[in-house]
C-alpha cells in the first residue's frame, strides 16, 4: 500500500532551511556567490574545480584517458570543491559555473581563458579539442550525442530522484521511491537492451557517451551507489555489468576515479593533481 501521509502545500512556498535532510546546509533556492574566494591556478592549460562524484569523475576519465592517448595539451590541474563545505558558492567558482555544481574547467590555452560547466559539454570540448573520444562520421556522431544527452537526461533520475528519496532522505516515503526505482529499473533495462548486441554504447568503439554513463550507471551495478544493488536487483542487468566491468578495468579509468576523491580507502584518494606521479 502506497504512503498516504499528506502534505498541503501553503499559498506561497517558504525556504526553511534547516529541515534536517543530508544536504540542508548546501541546498538554497536562490543563485550567485554567498562569498569572496579566488579560484587557485597551476602550472597545466586546463584547471579542473571538482569533486569525485559521478558528474566529476566523467571529467577526470576522459582526461586520464586523452594524456594515456599522448595527448599532452591536456594535462591538468585538479582541484577540490568540498559541495559539503559550500565550496561551489565561492565568487571564483560562480564566475565560471554560475550554476554553482561541480565540475567545472577553465582552459587557459585559450585567449582569453575559456570556461566550460556542465560535465556533459565539458566532455564535448575536450573530445573536439583533442580530437578523441567522439566519431567525426556524422551519423556515428549523432548516436554518441544521442547516448550522451540520454545520459545527462536520465542520471537526475538516478541520483536527485532514486538515490535522495531511498538513501538521503530523512524519511522513507514509498510513492517517490516506487516513482525513481520503476524509473532507474526502466533506464537500466534501455541500457541492458542496447549493449544485448553491441560492446560499447554506440557499437565497436569507446567514446565520451560511455565514459558518462559508465560513471553513474557503470558506478551504480558495480559499486552498490546508494546501498541500492539489491533492492534495484542490478546483477539482472548483464549486460550492464559486462559493459561495466570492462570499462571499469582500463588503466585511465581507475586513475580518473581517484582524482578529487575524499572517501573510500585513504590510499586511494587524490585530492589534488599538477602531476601524473600524483596517482602513483
Ligand atoms: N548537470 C550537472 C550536474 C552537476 C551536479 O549536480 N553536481 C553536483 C555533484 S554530483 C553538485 O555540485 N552539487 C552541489 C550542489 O548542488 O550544491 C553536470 O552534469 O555537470
Amino acid at each position: 500500500m502506497a504512503d498516504t501521509s499528506t502534505y498541503t502545500p501553503p499559498k506561497v512556498w517558504q525556504w526553511i532551511s534547516e529541515n534536517g535532510g543530508k544536504f540542508a546546509k548546501t541546498n538554497r533556492p536562490t543563485a550567485g556567490a554567498t562569498h569572496e574566494k579566488e579560484l587557485p591556478h597551476g602550472k597545466h592549460p586546463l584547471q579542473l574545480y571538482s569533486l569525485a562524484t559521478p558528474n566529476g569523475v566523467k571529467v577526470t576519465i576522459m582526461l586520464e584517458e586523452l594524456l594515456a592517448l599522448g595527448k599532452s595539451g591536456a594535462e591538468y590541474d585538479a582541484y577540490l570543491i568540498k559541495i559539503g563545505d559550500g565550496d561551489q558558492f565561492g565568487s571564483g567558482f560562480v564566475e565560471i559555473n554560475p550554476n554553482s555544481k561541480i565540475p567545472a574547467m577553465l582552459d587557459r590555452s585559450t585567449s582569453p581563458p575559456t570556461r566550460i560547466f556542465e560535465s556533459g559539454a565539458i566532455l564535448l570540448y575536450l573530445a573536439e579539442k583533442f580530437d578523441a573520444f567522439v566519431p567525426n562520421d556524422p551519423s556515428a556522431r549523432a548516436e554518441c550525442m544521442s547516448w550522451l544527452f540520454w545520459q545527462m537526461g536520465s542520471a537526475p533520475y538516478l541520483g536527485g530522484g532514486f538515490g535522495h528519496f531511498y538513501h538521503y532522505a530523512p524519511e522513507k516515503l514509498q510513492y517517490p521511491i516506487d516513482r525513481f526505482t520503476m524509473e532507474v529499473k526502466r533506464q537500466l533495462d534501455v541500457l541492458d537492451k542496447n549493449l544485448s548486441s553491441r560492446r560499447y554504447l554506440c557499437g565497436d568503439d569507446y567514446n565520451i557517451a560511455d565514459m558518462a554513463t559508465y560513471a553513474w550507471y557503470g558506478n551504480l551495478v558495480l559499486n552498490n551507489a546508494y546501498e541500492g544493488a539489491e533492492f534495484l536487483d542490478v546483477a539482472s542487468y548483464k549486460n550492464v555489468v559486462r559493459w561495466a566491468t570492462e570499462i571499469q578495468s582500463r588503466p585511465a579509468v581507475q586513475r580518473g576515479r581517484r582524482v578529487n576523491k575524499m572517501s573510500g580507502p585513504e590510499e586511494l584518494q587524490v585530492h589534488e593533481r599538477h602531476d601524473a606521479s600524483d596517482i602513483s
